[in-house]
């Protein structure tokens, strides 16, 4: 089946005992076991729950996975790829990603003795020099938030395949409709589900998706054991969210694209980072590895952190917040919100400057958007 098609039906296949077409959610948190150790396919619910399941079973299916896993929320699921590793192996991970994940790998899994280096792997030769035969997990986000760099997969995952190193492809700026990194040699997809899966700023949630079998077998022990587990009513939310997955991400594809261009018109604003234009450095392996160059747009507000105080001021049908991926558009500062944690020096280095914003591009009216972002501009143009 189609993927539009198989957005409506993963893991929705109707109830069989009463045929309702939105299966129930099962609260339950435990399963009566006809005697000690016959349970009918689920004991209790942090091991595994029906509702859950069918959340897991919707992304392997809409990854191309075997298995999955969902957790209470992205950074729950990257705990569980930290816990793949041991002390002293060493991870390498993309230096232009979400600060809390950085803050996780250099705050809570560094200490444990695992050796966590960042690069920029976008560009082939650091990426070369960074993956090397001591390196056990290899971890990119593409597109990359906030700066939208587009990390090659295929090129990334055959360097760390041939150091033996697993590798893992943060697909939540693309979701499943624009790309598919286990198709492109990934050996684990990584999810907050919170953002584009979901869709609707209404749940926190996390996934990870492999298509190697003797991945399972450790990644649902580790969930089970350490139980960073989502609740029945949050998995029925992501999976009632995959349902429109399609229609809302061709919109704030098509959204997206107008607010980039519009804004490049403009003479005030110096830098609009989109991977759709011509002349992004990784357009070329955009066009290639995506169907779509996704919802997101950063770009950089005249008159620094000046300026984007008085854009925030005055900007209305976007919302000041955190997040991205939903329905509603967002505009975070980075420098202040979602990349606070990232030391000033770091985030200078890698060009997350005190003008530079990030916009979520929601599904709304664009003449509604357009007309909301120039009034802000011009407010941020005149600080
Ligand atoms: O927020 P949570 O569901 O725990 O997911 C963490 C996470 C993982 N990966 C990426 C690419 C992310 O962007 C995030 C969360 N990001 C934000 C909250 C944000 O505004 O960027």
């Amino acid at each position: 089946m189609r993927k539009p098609t198989r957005y409506v039906h993963a893991g929705s296949e109707p109830d069989p005992e009463t045929g309702a077409v939105v299966p129930p959610i099962h609260l339950s948190t435990t399963f009566a076991q006809d005697g000690p150790g016959e349970d009918r396919g689920f004991e209790y619910s942090r091991t595994d729950n029906p509702t859950r399941s069918r959340l897991e079973d919707a992304l392997a299916e809409l990854e191309g996975g075997v298995d999955a896993a969902a957790y209470a929320s992205g950074m729950a699921a990257c705990t569980a790829l930290g816990h793949l590793l041991e002390a002293g192996d060493r991870l390498v991970c993309e230096e232009d990603c979400y600060g809390g994940t950085r803050r996780y790998l250099t705050k809570n899994l560094a200490p444990f003795g695992v050796e966590v280096e960042f690069a920029d792997l976008a560009d082939p030769k650091a990426a070369r020099q960074a993956i090397t035969d001591d390196t056990d997990l290899v971890v990119a986000e593409t597109p990359t938030n906030p700066l939208l760099k587009i990390v090659d997969i295929e090129r990334v995952t055959e360097q760390a395949d041939r150091v033996g190193a697993v590798s893992v492809i943060d697909n939540t700026f693309a979701s499943p409709h624009l790309q598919s990194p286990l198709e492109l040699g990934a050996d684990i997809v990584w999810h907050s589900a919170t953002k584009y899966l979901g869709g609707h700023s209404d749940v926190v949630g996390g996934a990870l998706v492999w298509d190697d079998e003797s991945l399972s077998e450790q990644i649902h022990f580790d969930q089970n054991s350490m139980g960073p587990v989502p609740s029945p009513f949050d998995c029925y939310q992501v999976l009632r969210g995959l349902k429109t997955l399609g229609v809302r991400m061709d919109r704030h594809c098509e959204n997206a694209r107008a607010v980039a261009e519009h804004l490049r018109e403009r003479d005030d604003v110096d830098r609009v980072l989109w991977p759709g234009f011509e002349d992004h450095p990784n357009h070329d392996v955009a066009a290639d590895q995506m169907d779509g160059y996704g919802g997101m747009v950063s770009f950089e507000v005249p008159n620094g952190f000046d300026g984007a105080q008085a854009f925030f001021e005055l900007v209305e049908v976007f919302h000041c917040a955190e997040s991205l991926g939903a329905v509603e558009s967002l505009a975070n500062h980075p420098a202040e919100m979602t990349h606070a944690s990232v030391p000033a020096d770091v985030r200078r280095e890698l060009g997350i400057t005190d003008g530079l914003i990030r916009l979520s591009v929601g599904i709304e009216s664009i003449d509604d958007l357009l007309e909301d972002l120039d009034r802000a501009i011009d407010a941020a143009g005149r600080a």
